[in-house]
């Protein structure tokens, strides 16, 4: 599996998380959303600051053309810097989408009220977080985010293990 190593003891998975313009724009909500990162045991492999064209945005949400929500979502994507993690850990995928909560706000607030849409989502579409829903999603949104990191070679020459739980 490509985007695991049982190398470390523990099986470590990679995942991509994004903290979106919305809570990007509120610098403590950025800071509670980098602390609970480092709080659940995620080790930080990368990270970066960006600001997506518009292009970026039709092309990573492609799936959706179509959808009611496509137009205000590329948009909302769009309209001002956002930050990308690529995180490792055992079960990062679900452990980060655990985390964020349902996809929509009001339902996040109903049945999840301690998962991050809940507290700080403003509205379905401005719902302040991305994360891989899979491992192949993982991969082509790593490299969409990150086409400078390879996977294999983190794999290959960095070790992980020592670092989880900075
Ligand atoms: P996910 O982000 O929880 O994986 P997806 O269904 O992949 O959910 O949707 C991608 C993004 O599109 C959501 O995070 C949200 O910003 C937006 N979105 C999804 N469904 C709706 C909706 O019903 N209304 C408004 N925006 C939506």
């Amino acid at each position: 599996m490509i985007l695991s190593t049982r190398r470390c003891a523990r099986v470590l998975q990679l995942t991509l998380a994004v903290i979106k313009p919305d809570a990007v724009a509120h610098p403590l909500i950025l800071e509670a959303l980098h602390q609970k990162i480092l709080e659940n045991n995620f080790v930080i492999v990368r990270k970066k600051d960006l600001i997506w064209r518009r292009s970026d945005s039709e092309r990573f949400y492609a799936e959706h053309e179509g959808r009611f929500f496509y137009q205000r979502l590329v948009e909302f994507m769009a309209s001002g810097p956002m930050r990308a993690y690529v995180l490792a850990r055992e079960d990062a995928i679900t452990r980060w989408r655990e985390l964020m909560g349902p996809t929509k706000v009001y339902r996040a607030r109903y049945t999840s009220p301690s998962t991050i849409r809940a507290q700080y989502g403003l509205t379905d579409t401005r719902n302040t977080t991305h994360g891989s829903d899979s491992e192949e999603s993982a991969q082509r949104e790593i490299a969409f985010f990150f086409p400078e990191f390879s996977i294999d070679q983190w794999l290959e020459k960095e070790e992980p293990c020592l670092r989880v739980g900075h």
